[in-house]
């Protein structure tokens, strides 16, 4: 498996002490680059589509990023992770190339998906990326069954995937959940409650007063987190694997948060309160991150704005790279979309 985009520094390097919640400086830097990362890709998306360069829908997640980096950052690099469509955060930090995701959706034949999906519905298994998929909830069997092949091989690796407010009212949230639930699974559900499921509010989605009390039915741990937080998100995730790995079953963390724009690029909110989308500007999880590491005096001005030119660099060469990669020539449409008959393969 190729290197995921999260280093942590080598044991060795015993002069690097955790300057924060088990963290040292450089991870803090690097989730700090994450979360910027994962808004200006978000937000170029947005501009290709309005400039009718992308096919597919466009997604973001602007207001979530602590919660995709965040628990992405908390895994080993031989976990395996199922994103959905507000985590790009989870696809970058895993580390697939930006110019590779930039022409996922712009439908090129450089992608992972070879240009068949103009979209976010991507995997790389060299990456322990599964490709989302987009009926509601079904990740999470498919997350469970990933579980359940490293309980039998005995192997200390984790599965995990994330689900919306809106999609823990679906059936296979309680089949997948109770599987996970009875065997004991290596896995982790990370439910992020932004507050909409489409235009449907959280009051009209679930009568419990969180969601995390879903855990109670089926005998798991449930836990609430501040999902604007990337450190308890970090903490959250980290600890719930853990657990996982010393077979301990499965967590569902609740990750309280907003989704700060529409439900894709052609929906304008125009049904959220304005006042809430203010409330929860003021905790917008970048700048909260910021504000922390300037004050503790773990980021300097200078190392703040070179992140940033760093990201800015990095989006416009993939960007660029990506729109010059070629579309899929036409006789290729079908490959890889059917099965194909033994036959066909040639002798084993
Ligand atoms: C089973 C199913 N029903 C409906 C849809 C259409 N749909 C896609 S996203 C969405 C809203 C999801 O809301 P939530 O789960 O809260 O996630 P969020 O978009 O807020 O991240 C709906 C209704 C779908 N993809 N799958
Ligand atoms: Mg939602």
């Amino acid at each position: 498996m190729r290197s995921v985009r999260t280093k942590s520094p080598p044991l060795a390097t015993k002069a690097v002490k955790p300057a924060l919640r088990g963290l040292t400086r450089p991870q803090l830097h690097e989730l700090h680059y994450l979360m910027l990362l994962n808004r200006a890709f978000d937000d170029r998306i947005s501009a290709l589509y309005r400039q009718g360069k992308i096919s597919g829908g466009a997604f973001g997640s602007r207001g979530q990023e602590a919660c995709s980096v965040g628990s992405a950052y908390a895994l080993e690099e031989h976990d395996v992770v199922g994103p959905m469509i507000r985590n790009s955060g989870v696809i970058l930090t895993r580390g697939l190339p930006i110019r590779k995701f930039f022409a996922n959706y712009l439908g090129r034949a450089t992608s992972p998906t070879g240009g068949r999906d103009g979209n976010t519905h991507l995997g790389d298994l060299s990456l322990g990326i599964v490709a989302p998929i987009s009926h509601l909830s079904s990740l999470i069997p498919v997350l469970a069954g990933v579980a359940l092949t490293f309980k039998l091989r005995g192997e200390k690796r984790v599965a995990i995937t994330w689900i919306g407010d809106g999609g823990s009212s679906v059936g296979d949230f309680h089949e997948g959940l109770n599987l996970a639930s009875v065997m004991k699974l290596p896995f982790v559900l990370v439910l992020e409650n932004n507050q909409y499921a489409y235009s449907t509010p959280t009051s009209m989605q679930c009568a419990a007063s969180k969601f995390s009390d879903k855990a109670a039915g089926y005998g798991i741990r449930g836990v609430t987190v501040d999902g604007n937080d990337v450190l308890a998100v970090h903490h959250a995730v980290k600890d719930a694997a853990n657990r996982a790995r010393s077979g301990d079953g499965p967590t569902l963390i609740e990750a309280v948060t907003m989704r700060m724009k529409g439900h894709a690029e052609h929906d304008d909110a125009g049904y959220v309160p304005t006042a809430l989308l203010a409330e929860w500007a003021k905790r917008d999880p970048i700048e909260r991150f910021r504000r922390l590491l300037r004050s503790r005096r773990l980021l300097t001005e200078e190392e703040d704005r070179a992140t940033e030119d760093r990201v800015a660099r990095e989006i416009e060469k993939a960007v660029m790279e990506a729109l010059s990669d070629p579309f899929p020539d036409g006789p290729t449409a079908l490959d890889g979309v059917y099965a194909e008959r033994s036959e066909d393969r040639g002798p084993a």
